[in-house]
C-alpha cells in the first residue's frame, strides 16, 4: 500500500511530482525555464501530461553547483509559485531556505521539499512544525559543491536509513507533524552509482521505515552511467526518461508516495500500470 499524508487524499497509486525549475543552470533541462512565465507554461504542461503536484525549485542543486544568493532564489522561485498556485496547481516548494519556504507558502505552496532534511537552516524545521505543511525530508550528505566526496559507506542501505531516521527524528522533535512528514532517499546526494543502485533495491525496504517515500531519480548520473555508449559516454540526459520510468516501476511497487520526475507522462502511466495491477482480481485459470 502506498502511505497516506495528511491533507492529501489517497489515490490508490503513487503521486507523479513533476519538476519545474526555476534555475538558469539546472542540470537536466538547462535553466530552458528560466524566466518565469515559462517555467510557469512548463508547469502547466506537466499538469496536463499528468502532474499530481509540482515542485518549483529556485537552486540548482546538481553535483558542484555553487548556492545562490537568497534574494535571487526569492525572485525565481515566487513568480512560479504564484503563477502555478493561481493556476490550481498543487505546489511544492523545493529550498533548503526557510526564508523561501515561508515565502513561497505564503504564495500557495502546499508541501516544503528540503533536500538538506532540515540541516541546511535552523530555522526550516521550527517553520514547518509552525506551518502545519506536510516536509519532505531527504537524505543528503551537505552542499552540492562537494558531496560526492562524501559518498563513502560501508552499508549504504543501513546508513541512509539511519541518517534518514535522525532526521525524522529531529523534525519530529522540532513540532513537525508525523502524518506530514516524507522520507527521501536523495539519490544522487553524495552517491555513486553502486550507492544509488542498492538504494533502489531497497526501495521496498525503506518503505517499511513507516514514512510516505518521495523518490527522485529522474534523469539523474546513474541512469547516464548505465546507459553508457561502447565508448564509454554517458547516456544524453534527454534520453534518459524511459530508464526514469522503470525506476517509478520499481517506487511504485515499493508503495513509494510519489516520484519526483522531469518528463511526466511516462511515469504517470507507469504508476497507473502498476496500481491497476496491483487491485486486478486473480482469475484462476482451471
Ligand atoms: N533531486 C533534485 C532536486 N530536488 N528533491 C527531492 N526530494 N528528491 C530528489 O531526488 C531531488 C530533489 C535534483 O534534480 P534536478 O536538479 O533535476 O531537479
Amino acid at each position: 500500500m502506498t502511505s497516506s499524508l495528511r491533507g492529501f487524499p489517497d489515490l490508490g497509486r503513487t503521486r507523479v511530482m513533476g519538476v519545474v525549475n526555476a534555475t538558469p543552470d539546472s542540470f537536466s533541462d538547462g535553466g530552458r525555464h528560466g524566466d518565469a512565465g515559462g517555467a510557469v507554461r512548463h508547469g502547466l504542461l506537466l499538469l496536463d501530461e499528468g502532474a499530481d503536484l509540482l515542485d518549483v525549485g529556485g537552486e540548482s542543486t546538481r553535483p558542484g553547483a555553487e548556492r545562490v544568493p537568497l534574494a535571487d532564489e526569492l525572485a525565481r522561485v515566487l513568480p512560479v509559485v504564484e503563477g502555478l498556485v493561481a493556476a490550481g496547481a498543487v505546489v511544492s516548494v523545493d529550498t533548503v531556505r526557510a526564508a523561501v519556504a515561508a515565502a513561497a507558502l505564503e504564495a500557495g505552496a502546499q508541501l516544503v521539499n528540503d533536500v538538506s532534511g532540515g540541516l541546511g537552516d535552523p530555522q526550516m524545521l521550527p517553520l514547518v512544525a509552525a506551518a502545519g505543511v506536510p516536509y519532505v525530508a531527504m537524505h543528503g550528505r551537505g552542499p552540492s559543491r562537494d558531496m560526492q566526496d562524501r559518498a563513502r559507506y560501508d552499508d549504504v542501505v543501513a546508513e541512509v536509513s539511519a541518517e534518514l531516521l535522525a532526521r525524522r527524528d529531529a523534525a519530529l522533535a522540532a513540532g513537525v507533524d508525523r502524518q506530514g512528514l516524507l522520507l527521501d532517499p536523495g539519490l544522487g546526494f553524495a552517491k555513486e552509482p553502486e550507492h544509488n543502485w542498492a538504494l533502489v533495491a531497497a526501495l521496498p525496504g525503506l518503505a517499511a521505515l513507516g514514512s510516505p517515500l518521495l523518490v527522485g531519480a529522474s534523469r539523474k548520473a546513474f541512469l547516464g552511467r548505465l546507459l553508457a555508449a561502447s565508448t564509454g559516454e554517458p547516456r544524453p540526459v534527454e534520453h534518459r526518461d524511459a530508464a526514469t520510468a522503470a525506476v517509478t516501476v520499481l517506487a511504485a511497487q515499493a508503495g513509494a508516495w510519489a516520484v519526483r520526475v522531469h518528463e511526466v507522462r511516462s511515469s504517470a502511466d507507469a504508476v497507473r500500470v502498476v496500481a491497476a495491477a496491483r487491485t486486478a482480481v486473480r482469475v484462476p485459470t482451471s
